[in-house]
C-alpha cells in the first residue's frame, strides 16, 4: 500500500480475469489496473482495448501490461490465472496443476515486496487460496480466496425469480467448498425477515422440493454453463468487482468468501466458502452462523474433502 492511489494487479487475463477488467473499469473501482499473463501479447491486447473504452467510463483508470515488478505498489493481487476445468473435470481434479503455476506466481509477487491483499479466483479455489495463503507468508486476514461468492449469487438470483422479489433482498447463503460438496444454510434463509421455510410451509403456492432443485441448479450451474460455453466468467467477475469494492471502500460488507478458518464452525486450518465481513484490511471477522444439526453435518463433511484434498500438498 506505499502507493497514492488504488493500484489493483491481475494475474491472468484469460475468460474471468479479462471479464473482470472490463467489469472494474465500468464501475470505476481503481485508480489503476495493472494485466499480467504468461501470454504477454494477450495481456497488451487486453490493455490497448480496454484503454480505448475509456472515453466511455464513469471514472478514469490507469491501464497497462506490466510485469511483477508492479505488485510493489499493489492494494490487491488478483489471481485468476491457471487451468480451467474441462468437460466433465471437477475443480479437484485441477488441483496439482493448478498449485505448482501459484507457487511460480506467489513468489514472484511477493519478491516484488508486495504487501496488500490477495484475492483468489482459480480453481480449485478453497485449496488454492490456502496455497497462496501458505507460499506468501502474509497474514491470514489478506488473503481471501472467492469461495462461495458467486454461489450465493446464483441462489440468490434463483430465489428471487422463483418468489418474484428482487435478488438483493433475498438473504441466504451457500457455505462449504465451492464445489460439489457445498451447502445451502436454510435455516437462515430469508426474504424481508421472514424466514423462507416458512413462506413455503404457509403456502399453497409454493414447494419444499422446489427448494432442493434451486439448489442443485446452483451446485451444478457450472457443469451446466460449461456444456453449453465452455467457460464461465461473467458471473465471477462481477463477483471478484463486488470484493473488490468492499475492500478498496473500507464496506464492512458481508460476503461469502474462502476465508482461514480457525477455530470457527469448530474446525482448524482450513480456507472455506463463509459469510465474513470484508473491509480495507480483509477479512475482518468470520461470521459463524449458527447451523442446524444436518446443515453442520454438511459443512463438515465438505471440510473433510478439502482437507483430505490439501494433505498430500502441504503435510
Ligand atoms: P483461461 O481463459 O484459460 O485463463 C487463464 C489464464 O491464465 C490464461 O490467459 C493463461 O495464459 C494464464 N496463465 C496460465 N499460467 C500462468 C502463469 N504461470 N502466469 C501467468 N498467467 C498464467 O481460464 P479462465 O479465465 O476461464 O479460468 C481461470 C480460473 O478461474 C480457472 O481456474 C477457473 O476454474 C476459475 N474459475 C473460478 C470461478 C470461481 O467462482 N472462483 C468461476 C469460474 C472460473
Amino acid at each position: 500500500m506505499a502507493n497514492d492511489v488504488n493500484r489493483v494487479v491481475l494475474v491472468g487475463t484469460g475468460f474471468v480475469g479479462s471479464s473482470y477488467a472490463f467489469a472494474l473499469i465500468n464501475q470505476g473501482v481503481t485508480e489503476e489496473l495493472v494485466l499480467i499473463d504468461l501470454n504477454k501479447e494477450k495481456s497488451e491486447g487486453d490493455a490497448m482495448d480496454l484503454n480505448h473504452g475509456l472515453p466511455f467510463a464513469p471514472q478514469a483508470t490507469r491501464i497497462w501490461f506490466g510485469d511483477y515488478s508492479d505488485c510493489k505498489d499493489a492494494d490487491i493481487v488478483v489471481l485468476t490465472a491457471g487451468a480451467n476445468q474441462k468437460p466433465g473435470e471437477t475443480r479437484l481434479d485441477l488441483v496439482e496443476k493448478n498449485a505448482k503455476i501459484f507457487k511460480g506466481i506467489v513468489d514472484q509477487v511477493m519478491a516484488s515486496g508486495f504487501d496488500g491483499i490477495f484475492i483468489v479466483a482459480t480453481n480449485p479455489v478453497d485449496i488454492l487460496a490456502y496455497a497462496t495463503w501458505k507460499f506468501s507468508g502474509l497474514p491470514k486476514e489478506r488473503v481471501i480466496g472467492s469461495g462461495t461468492i458467486l454461489d450465493t449469487a446464483r441462489f440468490r438470483f434463483l430465489l428471487g425469480d422463483y418468489f418474484k422479489v428482487d435478488a438483493r433482498n433475498v438473504h441466504a447463503y451457500i457455505i462449504g467448498e465451492h464445489g460439489d460438496t457445498e451447502l445451502p444454510v436454510w435455516s437462515h434463509a430469508d426474504i424481508g425477515g421472514r424466514p423462507i421455510l416458512d413462506i413455503v410451509k404457509n403456502s399453497e403456492q409454493y414447494h419444499i422440493e422446489d427448494l432442493e432443485s434451486i439448489f442443485v441448479n446452483v451446485r451444478d450451474a457450472a457443469y451446466h454453463i460449461i456444456e453449453r460455453k465452455g467457460a464461465t466468467y461473467y458471473g465471477i467477475a462481477m463477483g471478484l468487482v463486488r470484493l473488490t469494492k468492499a475492500i478498496l471502500q473500507n464496506e464492512n460488507s458481508v460476503l461469502t468468501v474462502s476465508a482461514y478458518l480457525g477455530g470457527e464452525y469448530g474446525t482448524k486450518d482450513v480456507y472455506i466458502g463463509v459469510p465474513a465481513i470484508v473491509n480495507r484490511s480483509g477479512i475482518r471477522e468470520v461470521i459463524q452462523q449458527d447451523l442446524n444439526e444436518s446443515e453442520r453435518v454438511k459443512f463438515a463433511h465438505s471440510v473433510k474433502v478439502l482437507k483430505e484434498t490439501l494433505n498430500p500438498i502441504f503435510k
